[in-house]
């Protein structure tokens, strides 16, 4: 199958689906072809059946605000039609399916067909796409999709139940590849990666986001300092975004700033997440929440909020610690806990893994993609 897949390139948890995706089909033989205004990051490198075309957004004296989305459904047109793409999959309903739904028009009017996919991931559905300037466009976009699917069943409901969505809405979880997000079994080995950040008698916790503020980063750095209060514990913050200053200033309003080390974007965060004994995810709201899965593929846990579609993602007390947004004690007293009893913390350890290989493995998920790929093809 040959595979036009657009997405939001930068640092975004769907633009990872949307590259880890790719990458995964690419390894089954299939054609997939990036079109965005530049290459997702996690591509770097990779070039076996996988090609990337950008969209040039040219700018001009009338346009105070570049039309993205026009640039982006002409160059859809015309990768399909040189490539001969047999379907779009975009990430994120905004704008990207209505830029879709464009694309396929043009086509069509050439006599060509382009079916489109849109995955709904998350504040397409619970934010940006319920702000009124959006709304009906978002949701003409999602009704006009050939095919669509969510990340989870809890994003499925919001969107039905806020977009008056009426066409069938597929649930495909997110996934991870535990071929490449694993522990690092040699225990010598784990040890000396790990002083970069901690000592070995200290505890590592690490956190993992894009620092907007629906993940709510300065609650990581409360609880933080409530588990820095108690015992030698040692704070790495992955990612970058609008946030990361206040962040910084709460690490020294709070005394705890030399504990904390700002590692900014980081390409290879599955060399990172093994390293942690618990990850911090105490996010206002999350449909899915990958970064959990990936550092769960690593035999790490993690304390999160009990929001969205994490409870999904995550068995309470089984698998990782759930708490109410906003409550940084509780979610620092559960966090000692586990730290404090080893035996407890390496049961949920290995069944965070287990979770990940069980349920949310690459191989499996990606086998449902093509499937709803052929159905909607089918269709005719
Ligand atoms: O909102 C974000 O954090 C970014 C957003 C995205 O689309 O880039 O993430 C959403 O999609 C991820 C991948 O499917 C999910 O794991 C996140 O839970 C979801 N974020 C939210 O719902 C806030």
């Amino acid at each position: 199958m040959k595979i036009g897949i657009t997405c939001y390139p930068t640092y975004g948890g769907s633009g990872v689906v949307a590259t880890e995706l790719g990458i995964e089909l690419a390894g089954l033989g299939h054609e997939v072809h990036f079109i965005s205004y530049s290459q997702p990051f996690r591509l770097a490198g990779r070039k076996e059946g996988i090609f990337y075309h950008e969209v040039p957004v040219s700018s001009y004296p009338l346009f105070e605000f570049p039309p993205y989305d026009l640039a982006l459904a002409s160059r859809m047109a015309e990768v399909a039609e040189f490539c001969e793409l047999d379907l779009l999959h975009v990430h994120y309903a905004i704008p990207h399916s209505v830029s879709a739904l464009l694309a396929r028009q043009m086509l069509a009017a050439r006599g060509r067909r382009l079916p489109f996919v849109t995955t709904l991931h998350g504040t397409d559905i619970t934010l940006v796409g319920l702000d009124r300037g959006y709304l009906p466009i978002t949701r003409f976009g999602i009704q006009e999709s050939d095919g669509v699917t969510s990340i989870s069943e809890y994003l499925k409901q919001r969107t039905v139940e806020d977009f008056d969505v009426t066409r069938p809405i597929e649930v495909i979880p997110n996934f991870v590849n535990c071929d490449v997000y694993h522990p690092i079994d040699d225990e010598d080995l784990r040890a000396e990666a790990r002083l970069r950040f901690a000592q070995p008698d200290e505890k590592l916790l690490m956190h993992l986001s894009n620092f907007r503020p629906v993940k709510r980063v300065t609650d990581v750095v409360k609880i933080f300092a409530r588990i820095a209060h108690e015992m030698s514990a040692r704070l790495v913050l992955v990612g970058d975004g609008p946030e990361r200053s206040a962040v910084e200033w709460l690490a020294h309003d709070l005394g705890i700033h030399t504990r904390v080390q700002f590692l900014g974007k980081q390409d290879q965060v599955n060399k990172l997440l093994p390293l942690a004994d618990l990850l911090l995810m105490p996010s206002e709201q999350e449909s899915f929440g990958l970064a959990a899965l990936e550092a769960m593929a690593c035999c790490v846990p993690a304390v999160a909020t009990n929001v969205g579609g994490v409870p999904e993602l995550i068995d309470n007390g089984v698998t990782g610690l759930l708490y109410e947004v906003g409550d940084v004690d509780e979610m620092a007293a559960g966090a000692l806990e586990l730290l404090g009893d080893w035996a407890k913390l390496e049961v949920m350890r290995r069944s965070a893994r287990q979770t990940a290989k069980k349920h949310f493995c690459a191989s499996d998920i990606v086998k449902k993609y093509v499937e709803f790929y052929d159905t909607v093809l089918a269709k005719g």
